[in-house]
This record gives structure tokens, sequence and C-alpha cells, in this order.
């Protein structure tokens, strides 16, 4: 069957990947990229397939209800793939209104103009709704997140995203709206904005800036390539169960510490640096307010009922992201001008 289907926050990191991805497999589908464009939300980063004719850009705010509205009329959307939000922990540190705005209101405003577009006629609809593996809270030294373990978020982002995802299995316990949820562990990749940790960090090796380590570089982190989590979003959309949630991740926790020394001996690698040039730019500074331990995904689920594995390993996925980092300097030169400077200067000093 031809979908309709609406993709919010397409603009940014992991949207353009599914942007990308749903309008190069389904040449059937139509796919309506909805995006106010934040600092975060960038065109250049799914400029390859703006032409398709499978493709729509339209600017806009998932909490201006009235917008909301007319696109899903304007497009006559059958599928939303919601992943409009602010996403950046430090950010919420410093502005938590602007996440529960964006992350809360936006995601009820999203949920409200689609049950009354589709206006109980829920044949063939879906609302998909991407979260992240933080709603769980953080683990101690030992174990795994699985799909029941129970909400405990620390940050406001963390929290506002467990908001919206109450609010979504609200719409579908009260509404009976057929939704969908999964909850990914940290992605990295290219179009990464380099605020996160791994884009950052190649940005400050190549202009040869110390690499802030927060604390003293021990919380650990499950990564996963974003291709890796853009075919997970696929294979959950045409397979997975009606009011189900699945987890998302690739089994690979690495401590910061470990992780930036991997990146950094990479980098000398494909730089021709002397070995241990860059490991000398770590630099440990004041720990992240609430900064959660360890995450850890169990995505048996994901594997066993719908048959999704990652395709790259870890070793793999970074190298190629130093590589499009390496040939993709216009982007990271674009990115870092104007307000990441300020943005840089109020988190880092320097
Ligand atoms: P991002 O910050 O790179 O991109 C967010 C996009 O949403 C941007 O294009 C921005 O312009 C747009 N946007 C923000 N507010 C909007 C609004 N009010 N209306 C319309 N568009 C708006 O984020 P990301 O890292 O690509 O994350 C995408 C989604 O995946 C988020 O929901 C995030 O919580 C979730 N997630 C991210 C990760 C990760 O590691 N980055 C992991 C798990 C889940
Ligand atoms: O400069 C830094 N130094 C540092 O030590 C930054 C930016 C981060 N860190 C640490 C904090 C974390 O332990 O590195 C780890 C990764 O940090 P981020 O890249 O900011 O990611 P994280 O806070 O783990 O959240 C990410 O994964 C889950 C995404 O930003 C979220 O959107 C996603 O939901």
């Amino acid at each position: 069957m031809n979908k309709h289907i609406l993709i919010t926050g397409g603009a940014g990191f992991i949207g353009s990947h599914v942007v990308r991805r749903f309008v190069t497999n389904y040449p059937d589908y139509q796919i309506v990229n909805f995006d106010t464009l934040t600092y975060a939300g960038n065109l250049e980063n799914i400029k390859d397939i703006e032409k398709s004719s499978n493709y729509t850009f339209v600017k806009g705010d998932i909490c201006d209800a009235a917008a909301v509205e007319k696109v899903l009329h304007d497009f006559q959307i059958d599928t939303i793939i919601h992943l409009a939000a602010e996403s950046h922990v430090d950010r919420s540190i410093t502005d938590p209104l602007a996440f529960v705005r964006t992350n809360v209101l936006g995601t009820a405003t999203l949920l409200n103009e689609a049950k009354k577009y589709w206006n109980g006629n829920y044949d063939g609809k879906l609302f998909y709704h991407v979260s992240t593996d933080e709603v769980y809270g953080s683990l101690g030294e030992t174990g795994f997140f699985y799909e029941d373990t129970s909400y405990d978020p620390r940050s406001p982002y963390s929290a506002s995203k467990a908001g919206s995802d109450h609010l979504v299995m609200a719409f579908y316990h009260t509404y009976h709206m057929p939704v969908v949820i999964s909850n990914c562990s940290n992605n990295y990749g290219p179009n990464h904005f380099p605020e996160k940790l791994i884009p950052l960090s190649i940005n400050n090796i190549l202009n040869k800036k110390a690499l802030p380590i927060y604390g003293k570089g021990e919380n650990v982190r499950d990564w996963l390539y974003v291709i890796d989590h853009a075919s997970a979003i696929d294979v959950i959309l045409h397979k997975g169960k009606i009011g189900d949630t699945y987890n998302v991740g690739g089994h690979n926790e690495w401590t910061n510490i470990d992780l930036i020394k991997l990146l950094c001996k990479l980098m000398d690698e494909k730089l021709g640096n002397a070995a241990g040039i860059s490991e000398q730019l770590i630099s440990f500074v004041k720990d992240r307010a609430g900064h959660d331990l360890r995450y850890a995904i169990d995505a048996t689920k994901l594997k066993d009922e719908l048959g999704w594995v990652p395709s790259v390993t870890f070793e793999e996925g970074l190298s190629k992201t130093i590589d499009w980092y390496l040939e993709n300097k216009d982007w990271l030169e674009q990115v870092t001008s104007g307000n990441y400077v300020n943005y840089y200067k109020s988190l880092y000093g320097a």
C-alpha cells in the first residue's frame, strides 16, 4: 500500500537519515518533511534527495496546531514518524522550558491534530514516536534496559521525552490511536551536530582544541550507527506491533574516556599524525549536573520478533563517521559558525 508519511524533525541528525532511507527505498510513498529548522535543523543534510518527486519539505513548528492541521490535510497523511525534538541534555539543563515546550507540548499537539484529522478512522494509520533510552534513567555497573523497565528520567531532556512517551500511550489507550514507540541508545554518524560528544571531539581534534571530558570519563554509553537506527525504524514501522515499544541498541558499551582514546587513535592514523598526539588534547572538566552513569539497551525483542540487527561494528561505523567529517569540512564550518561560538563559550568557557 502507498503511504503518505509525515516525518517531523527530518532536517536534524537522525531525521535526515530516516528521510533519505524512505525517499530512496520507497518511491511509491510520499514523504513530507515537517521541520521548523532550529539551530539543529539543516536542509544541507538532505540536499541529495531534495529534488526527488516523492519528497516535499514544509517548514513548520509541531507546537503550532494550525500548521500541523494544514500539513496533515494538504498531504492526506496516514503515517507519522515523529522525531522533532530538542535533543541535547546540556541545553536542557540551561533551558528546561524549551524542552517541555517542544517535546511535551509539541508531541501533544501532533497527537491531538492527528486524532482530529483521522477522526476515528484508524485503518492504515500509524503514529510512530521515536524516543530514547534515557527515559529509563541510569544503570549501575551491571544490568540492561528492557521494554518493561520502569521510567526514571533524571534530566529535563529525558523527563520531557518520558512525558511525550506517556502522552503517546495515553492516546493509544484512551482513543485507540494506532501507535508504536522505539527507545534507542546513543546514535553517532554523519551529520551529527558538534555539540554532542563524538562530533564535538572530531571538530576539536581538527582544530587542535581541548577535548572536554566530563568528570572522570567513566560514564558509559551504548553507541549505535545512525544508519542502523534508520533501518530499525523502517522495520518497526512496517512490522512492529501496534501499542508496543521496541528498544533499539547495538550492545556496544564504551566509557567516554575509552571512546575518546579510540577516536584519537583513528584520527591520528587518518590525519597522518604521530601516534598519541590527539590524546594529549584530552582535558577533564567539571561534571555534567545529574550525569547518568550508564545506559545499556537490551534489543533482544527487536531481534527475535522483527529480525533487526545492526549492520556495522563500532570500529567500522566510527571510521566511516570520521571519513564523512573529513570529507565534509564545509558542513562542519557552516554549523560551527554564528551562534555555535556563543553556545560553546557559555558551556566550555573558551
Ligand atoms: P536533532 O536535535 O539533531 O534534530 C531535531 C530536529 O527537530 C531538528 O531538525 C529541528 O529543527 C527539529 N525541531 C526541533 N523543534 C521543532 C519543532 N518545534 N517543530 C518542528 N521541528 C522541530 O535531534 P536528533 O539527535 O536527530 O534526534 C531525533 C529524535 O531522536 C529526537 O526525538 C531524540 O529525542 C531521539 N533520539 C536521539 C538519539 C541521539 O543519540 N541523538 C538517541 C535516541 C533517540
Ligand atoms: O563535551 C562533552 N563531554 C563529555 O564528557 C559532551 C558533550 C558530553 N560528554 C559526555 C556526556 C555523556 O556521558 O559524553 C557522553 C555523551 O554525551 P552526549 O553526546 O551529550 O549524549 P547523551 O547525553 O548521552 O545523550 C544522547 O543520547 C541519547 C543524545 O544527545 C540524546 O538525544 C539521546 O536521547
